[in-house]
């Protein structure tokens, strides 16, 4: 069981329950309902807890095989206050139903063959686009598998592989094609499935990123006010701000979405040297992050009038903050003058962050489907790789050794699409996913 949406003030909470034979455990909570509801339908029921009625809710009740997982599923919609949804939560575990992990539903729909390892990379790719485009993208190759770039090499490597088979199973038979025909043709195909395959790794290599969005980190000295400004940026109290330096220690990240594509935003431990082992680990940690965002903006304050002391290749803007206790001094030029306290100045600072995100979105993939994971990428490269040696060996006249790359390179796409179960995908999959999905 988990909660598929997020624990916020909302009209409506949905839990999902998946398991075998699920209806016995909810039946206690509504008393007078003597059998499961309907399957697939909406049905409106009081959720009573020893006797007296919490919360009104839809019910919907997928039994088993034709459900998401594969499994029962019960999806209860909930009003959407964040303790109503806790205690529903609550009440349901005490009925020995435990939390899911997350990605667990994806995992249990891909071991019962609801959803294949393509699919569900497709859907958290689907989930978690950054912008539109990117999520038709992924929507695309979800919704038609046999558009995803993977099944499309696929298609054209096997008559590739079969026409190799045939040609060494049968090299008499009058009507095959000449050795050299043969060659030529073989040779030909697999130039092409590499062409195929290097454009998307580079279209993939192109929109990968190290945050899946348009990032932005914050960083300056302790006490500058980036957590301040942060919380500003964000419309949300998420960071702890207080008057002791030192006080933010690790990366924390908050996500805006915009209507051309979603920013994240960073912020990070005030640069000094400091003894203190965790403080120290969450100095390196923002210093490692300047290199993986799209800009820095480097806060000064009247407490550490500094411009930022680093070579870096990351756009950097320089923001003076605390400007109501003080103007930047002349030497410091800073591109902002913003006061987090007073919301000073914060507008045009906020103006010129969607302004230079948007520009960055407008130069981004469009919406072909992509490959969805680094997974598939490592899979494709090592394709590649056999590929290559097939390649060689049918230039050398070999079409044995040819045929045992080409071998070797419908293991590496297979690998990539799934096909080759093992538990270091799972791992390496489902655990990304987020809860509830
Ligand atoms: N006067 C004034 N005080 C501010 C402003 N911004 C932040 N402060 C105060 O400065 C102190 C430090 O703010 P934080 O936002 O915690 O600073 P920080 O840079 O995140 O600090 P560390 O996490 O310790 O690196 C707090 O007491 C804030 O209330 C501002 O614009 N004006
Ligand atoms: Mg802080």
């Amino acid at each position: 069981m988990a909660p598929v949406t997020v624990l916020i003030p909302q009209p409506v909470g949905i839990l999902r329950i998946s398991g075998e034979k699920v209806w016995p455990f909810l039946a206690p909570f509504f008393p007078g309902v003597d059998s499961p509801p309907p399957a697939r339908t909406a049905t409106l029921l009081s959720f009573s807890v020893n006797g007296h009625c919490v919360d009104q809710v839809l019910l919907l009740y997928f039994p088993s095989p034709h459900s998401l997982t594969g499994e029962d599923v019960v999806e209860i919609h909930a009003h959407g206050n964040p303790h109503n949804v806790r205690f529903l939560l609550s009440q349901i575990q005490s009925r020995g139903i435990r939390l899911a992990n997350p990605g667990e539903f994806s995992l249990r729909a891909y071991k019962n063959k609801k959803l294949s390892l393509l699919k569900a990379e497709s859907l958290h790719r689907m989930i978690s686009a950054p912008t539109y485009s990117e999520f038709l993208a992924a929507h695309t190759s979800f919704s038609n598998p046999k558009t995803h770039p993977l099944f499309e090499i696929k298609s054209l490597f096997l008559e590739t592989l079969a026409r190799l088979y045939s040609f060494l199973d049968h090299p008499e038979e009058l009507d095959m094609p000449s050795y050299d025909a043969t060659k030529e043709a073989l040779i030909f195909a697999i130039t092409s499935l590499l062409s195929k395959s290097s454009t998307q790794l580079s279209r993939f290599k192109k929109s990968r990123r190290f945050f899946p969005a348009y990032s932005i980190l914050l960083a300056g000295a302790p006490n500058s006010g980036k957590s301040s400004l942060f919380n500003r940026l964000l419309r949300e109290n998420k960071a702890i701000v207080s008057s002791l330096p030192g006080t933010t220690r690790d990366l924390l990240e908050g996500r805006i979405s915009c209507p051309f594509g979603d920013i994240i935003l960073l912020d990070s431990a005030g640069f000094r040297a400091s003894n203190d082992l965790i403080e120290g680990m969450g100095i390196a940690k923002a210093r490692q992050t300047i290199s993986r965002v799209d800009l820095l903006l480097w806060i000064a304050s009247p407490d550490h009038p500094n411009a930022f002391p680093l070579k870096t290749r990351t756009p950097t803007l320089t923001v003076w903050n605390k400007a109501d206790l003080s103007p930047a001094p002349s030497s410091l030029k800073p591109d902002f003058s913003v006061s987090a306290r007073t919301r000073r100045g914060l507008s045009s600072l906020i103006t010129s962050l969607l302004a230079r995100a948007e520009i960055f979105y407008s130069h981004s993939a469009g919406s072909d489907p992509l490959l969805d994971s680094s997974r598939q990428a490592s899979s494709l490269s090592g394709f590649s790789k056999a590929l290559s040696k097939a390649l060689f060996f049918l230039s050398a006249g070999s079409f044995d050794l040819a045929l045992s790359s080409l071998e070797e390179a419908r293991l590496m796409l297979e690998d990539g699409m799934g096909m080759i179960p093992s538990e270091e995908i799972y791992d390496r999959v489902f655990t990304l996913f987020c809860l509830g999905k």
